[in-house]
């Protein structure tokens, strides 16, 4: 008999693979340059290498133009040390900055994903280190795992009431460091007196809150359903967990870990510290 293995279809290697000779000290330079980028996450073994082998190191001076919005799309950028602008023209009104990046960061996945014009100038603010990963490369090992993640997370984001004031393409960002957990009815998700790691937001199920007073007792606070967040906090003012999150029923939570949390939630902090002001003026109604 023929073993499964013999028999893998052909046509999934139909393709040249793009390999870069490269040093060791820059294979180690690309590996710290894309550990804590999302989109390099779940890659086995093949891949990983299939993308470091494809990597171009491009050395960029302070003021040069990477992208151009418009442009085609050639290559999807990580940085590894120096800083970037990102810079929007809308209907020809006059370009206005976006967004910036820095080290782990990475740019220009949309054109390649979507086969649409570049959406955005990017513009280097230092003298900085890329590498570069073609388009072909690209699609075939980091499309997607992230346009698989985008999609799944995109209407549960637009529906969440603290990110409605955020761009699409912000939304998008989130999903990429999202990861889901499931709870079961009565686990404990989040323990009072903790350090903080994560935020959460509850993308199905309900969650009870419970807060031990003074004197030990713990006393029920209003609960929480889809769209509500908890867990920012601990995460905002570095204080231990202020109170305890149960799954009510079967509880489905995507959360987002304390760096992703500080970097992509930025555009709201202002809504999360108001909506925060509040928990005191909640809990002394509720012990009264
Ligand atoms: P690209 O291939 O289109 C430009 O080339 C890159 O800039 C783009 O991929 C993204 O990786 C990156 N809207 C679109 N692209 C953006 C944005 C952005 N920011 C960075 N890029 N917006 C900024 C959201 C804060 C929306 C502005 C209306």
């Amino acid at each position: 008999s023929v073993s499964a293995e013999s028999m893998a279809p052909s046509q999934d290697k139909d393709y040249i693979k793009v390999v870069i000779p490269k040093t060791e000290e820059q294979r180690q330079r690309i590996e710290s340059s894309i550990a804590n980028n999302f989109l390099f996450k779940n890659l086995d073994e093949e891949q990983y290498k299939d993308v470091v082998d494809a990597m171009v190191e491009k050395r960029v001076a302070d003021g040069e133009e990477i992208i151009r919005q418009g442009g085609i799309g050639d290559y999807f950028y990580v940085v590894e040390t120096g800083s970037f602008n990102v810079y929007v023209s809308k209907n020809g009104a006059p370009p206005e900055r976006v967004m910036d990046y820095g080290p782990g960061g990475s740019f220009g996945e949309l054109a390649l994903m979507y086969n649409a014009p570049r959406a955005a100038t990017v513009v280097a603010t230092s003298d900085s280190v890329l590498w570069a990963l073609d388009r072909v490369t690209f699609r075939r090992i980091l499309m997607e795992n992230t346009s698989r993640k985008r999609r799944m997370y995109e209407s549960f984001l637009e529906e969440v009431p603290l990110l409605v004031s955020l761009e699409p393409y912000e939304r998008h960002k989130i999903a990429d460091a999202l990861e889901s957990i499931y709870y079961e009815d009565e686990d404990l998700v989040i323990k009072q007196g903790d350090i903080g790691n994560s935020f959460y937001l509850i993308e199905s199920g309900e969650a009870s809150v419970t807060k031990f007073d003074e004197d030990g007792v713990e006393f029920e606070l209003p609960g929480l359903k889809k769209g509500d967040y908890f867990g920012e906090l601990a995460l905002l003012n570095n204080k231990p967990r202020a109170v305890n999150i149960r799954a009510k029923g079967r509880l489905k939570v995507a959360t987002l870990g304390k760096k992703a949390f500080v970097r992509l939630l930025g555009p709201v902090v202002d809504i999360l510290k108001r909506n925060s002001d509040n928990y005191e003026t909640i809990t002394r109604n509720v012990q009264q």
